[in-house]
């Protein structure tokens, strides 16, 4: 492998490291990149270009690295951001953290000093230990130092980012590794393709048969399908097993859609209800934690009274937040449909409860059309939302990313999804920032057009991305809800010195954002306006930022999760 000898000897028989990295990738159908260029990986993204990947430049690496967790999300494959060393390395590993946590493969790959002088602190340029910084905050991390590994190195951060649990994978990759050089035909066969990456998890007979006896005993059956369900791409699957069931479902944020919403089963509307009155609860692919209020509090009713039945593909989530009468451990898949072949003469619920839960349902929407058919000006969130609402109904295929306080909650619960994976938010963490990052990839991996429906500070976390979307002619409409401020955009500086800190600069024009890039930025005061331009954004197919102005006093403070703010005990004014 000494490459210097032979370089100059038959350099038209010679690969390195570069190379090899961008071959060992394509060979497991990873094709697209989300980069910011830099030393020593400039060369590496422009090389990836050139050999016909998808190389998506980003102005900040946190983007990019949103932009890679969704990737994954969407694809089942790890989505790979490309960064520099030291400050662009932990620019991105927010999102690693965050695909980690969400339970999403990715691939950080950061390129970094030479061991030799990190390892003794000489101070290198943007010098840091990267490989022991990403260890605590992802699943798996590894360093490659000798282009022959880098076969086996892309491997295993493809099979640890995708198999079990999906999470974040860091890849270390020193600068004197690219320049390495070796043999092109040995390097060719060092890469590796990953023979089933994610291999199918079946559990136990006796687990499946469980499970099952304890639903035939329920009364009041609920199903639960969290994004673990969307993730597995299982849906017809899923259907069929919902269907068989006959009990009502609710959907966590990002699985809404995975039967559509207006499913005669779903009772998103009927939520509260179903909560507390259910007597048996079927987790899938959705774990007990806060956006669960971990099983337990006023909302689901006295505790320990009802059975869990859990599906996860990780044994460790089993109990973790209430007895699981009947754990299923296995991936998603492979465990409905061996429920599904014990299940042909199903009963279905007590017509009690599914009547109860209908009439929920029912009284709920009721309720609810007359706020969202409003036309007030200025508006407020389901006056807004409303139409928003008639927009997807007539674009199933259009993708809603989704970020704010009060903005993400109202829109989750006015904005119906028809179909699987169309609605990407914050996820388990509520992160501000992955709006524009994740409008980028989704329309990149799936070529559907964007709808990113933004409170005002969300976007500000990554709204120097509508450059990036204007660069690459992406088909997103960014509509910005626009209350001047976080939650609200009332407050005051008691002192009256400064600006209230939850407050911004009272109708700034986000829409001349777009314009200056070239895009379409236009501003919407009524519902009416709004429509419009969103209806127009999508049949143009043309980067657009719709400015909506919403009423600075119509949100609540932190949307609907106030109760999580801690309380001062002590009033000094
Ligand atoms: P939500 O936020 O929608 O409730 P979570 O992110 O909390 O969803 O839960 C997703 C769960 O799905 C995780 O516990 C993860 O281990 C699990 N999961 C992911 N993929 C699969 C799969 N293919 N089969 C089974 N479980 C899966
Ligand atoms: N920083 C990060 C990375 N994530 C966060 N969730 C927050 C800060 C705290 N935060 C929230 O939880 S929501 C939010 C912040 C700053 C912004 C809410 O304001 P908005 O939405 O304008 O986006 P609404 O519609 O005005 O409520
Ligand atoms: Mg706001």
């Amino acid at each position: 492998m000494d490459g210097s000898d032979s370089k100059t000897e038959v350099s038209q028989e010679l690969t390195d490291g570069f190379h090899l990295i961008i071959d060992a990738l394509k060979l497991n159908g990873i094709n697209n990149v989300y980069h910011v260029p830099g030393i020593p990986v400039t060369d590496l993204g422009r090389m990836m270009q050139a050999e016909g990947m998808r190389v998506i430049s980003f102005r900040h690496e946190s983007n990019a690295g949103n932009a890679a967790a969704i990737a994954g999300y969407l694809t089942r494959k790890p989505g790979v951001c490309l960064t520099v060393s030291a400050p662009g390395f932990l620019n991105g590993l927010v999102s690693l953290a965050h695909a980690t946590t969400n339970c999403w493969p990715m691939i950080l790959i950061s390129g970094s000093s030479e061991r030799e002088i990190v390892d003794l602190q000489k101070g290198d340029y943007e010098e840091m230990d990267q490989l022991a910084v990403a260890k605590p905050l992802c699943k798996a991390a590894y360093r490659i130092l000798h282009a022959e590994d880098i076969g086996v190195g892309i491997a295993r951060a493809i099979r640890a980012a995708v198999s079990g649990r999906p999470g974040g994978v860091y890849l270390d990759i020193p600068a004197s590794l690219l320049g390495q050089v070796m043999d092109a035909e040995t390097g060719a066969r060092s890469l590796i393709k990953v023979v089933d990456p994610s291999p199918a998890q079946i559990p136990a007979p006796q687990a499946v048969d469980r499970a099952l006896d304890v639903l035939k005993g329920a009364e009041r059956p609920l199903l639960i399908l969290g994004k673990g369900a969307a993730y597995a791409q299982c849906d017809a699957i899923v259907r069929q097993f919902v269907e068989r069931t006959g009990a009502p479902y609710i959907a966590m944020s990002m699985a809404k859609g995975l039967l559509p919403d207006d499913h005669p089963q779903y009772a998103g509307a009927a939520r509260s209800l179903v909560l507390k009155e259910s007597d048996c609860v079927m987790l899938i692919g959705a774990r007990l934690n806060w956006l669960l209020s971990h099983g337990q509090g006023k909302q689901w009713g006295e505790r320990f009274t009802k059975r869990f039945i859990h599906v996860d593909i990780d044994p460790k989530e089993m109990d973790s937040n209430q007895p699981i009468s009947a754990p299923l451990v296995g991936d998603i898949e492979s465990t409905l449909s061996l429920m599904l072949a014990k299940m042909s003469n199903w009963a279905p619920p007590p017509s009690e409860w599914t009547e109860a839960v209908n009439a929920k349902r029912a009284a709920n929407v009721e309720r609810m059309a007359p706020k969202l058919a409003n036309n007030n000006v200025p508006m407020d969130f389901h006056g807004a939302l409303g139409r928003l609402k008639r927009v997807f109904a007539d674009h199933p295929d259009a993708i809603l990313v989704n970020e704010g306080a009060n903005t993400l909650d109202f829109a989750r619960s006015i904005i119906d999804m028809a179909k699987p994976r169309k609605r990407l938010d914050v996820g388990t963490w509520g992160v501000m920032g992955i709006g524009m990052g994740t409008a980028i990839a989704a329309t990149v991996e799936t070529g559907h057009p964007v709808v990113a429906v933004e409170g005002d500070s969300a976007f500000g976390f990554s709204g120097m991305e509508v450059e990036t979307i204007c660069r690459y002619g992406l088909p997103v409409c960014v509509v910005v809800f626009n209350n001047s401020g976080i939650y609200r955009g009332t407050d005051a500086d008691p002192t009256g010195r400064d600006p209230g800190t939850t407050v911004f600069v009272r109708e700034s024009r986000y829409d001349l954002m777009m314009q200056a890039f070239g895009g379409e930025g236009i501003t919407a005061r009524s519902p009416d306006d709004l429509e419009r331009a969103v209806r127009d954004a999508i049949a143009s197919g043309k980067p657009t930022l719709v400015n909506a102005i919403i009423d600075p006093e119509a949100g609540t403070e932190s949307g609907r999760i106030g109760n999580l703010n801690p309380q001062s005990a002590v009033n000094r004014q």
